[in-house]
């Protein structure tokens, strides 16, 4: 486990949730009454590259409200679908692949349910998809050398 000195390797990737809310006349059967939207909490690479070379499982902790809030994603595409009523912080946490020996990283995000209207009545007319992503780099310091190799292909 010798670490290569000197050495940062970056890898990008982007995150976030999507949202739609629940046509008027045709709501999926399963979803309980109070639920309004359909959403999704993903992980991805840059124009869907794959990026299981280096992330191994993601971790997706929902509101405590959801039945069985915490759900572990073991392989791509690292992304969890609901429905639901309401906004809420997800914690998103990252595992790398065993031959990093790094330790999970976790960050937050809000699931965006609703357009930035002031306007109510405007809002309930839009029908659109609320999308909310992000993009970021994950830095491994000094990686350590069977890592940096899968890194870069070596
Ligand atoms: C709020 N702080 O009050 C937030 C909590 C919780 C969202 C939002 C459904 C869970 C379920 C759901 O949408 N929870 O009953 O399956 O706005």
């Amino acid at each position: 486990t010798k670490r290569v000195r000197g050495v940062q390797v970056y890898r990008p990737f982007v995150y976030g949730t999507e949202a739609i809310p629940f046509d008027p006349e045709n709501r999926p059967k399963d979803a309980p009454a109070d639920h309004t939207h359909k959403w999704k909490v993903f992980v991805r690479g840059i124009n869907n590259e794959d990026i299981s070379y280096w992330l191994k499982k993601v971790q997706f902790k929902l509101h405590d409200t959801y039945a069985n809030s915490v759900r572990m994603i073991e392989s791509p595409p690292f992304e969890v679908e609901e429905t639901g009523w309401g906004e809420f912080e997800i914690a998103i946490k990252f595992y790398f692949v065993p031959e990093s020996t790094e330790k999970p990283q976790q960050i937050w995000h809000g699931l965006k349910l609703h357009p930035y209207y002031g306007d109510v009545e405007q809002q309930k007319r839009d029908r659109s998809m609320i999308s909310s992503v992000c993009y970021e780099e994950v830095l491994f310091n000094e990686p350590v050398e069977a890592f940096y190799d899968i890194l870069t292909g070596g």
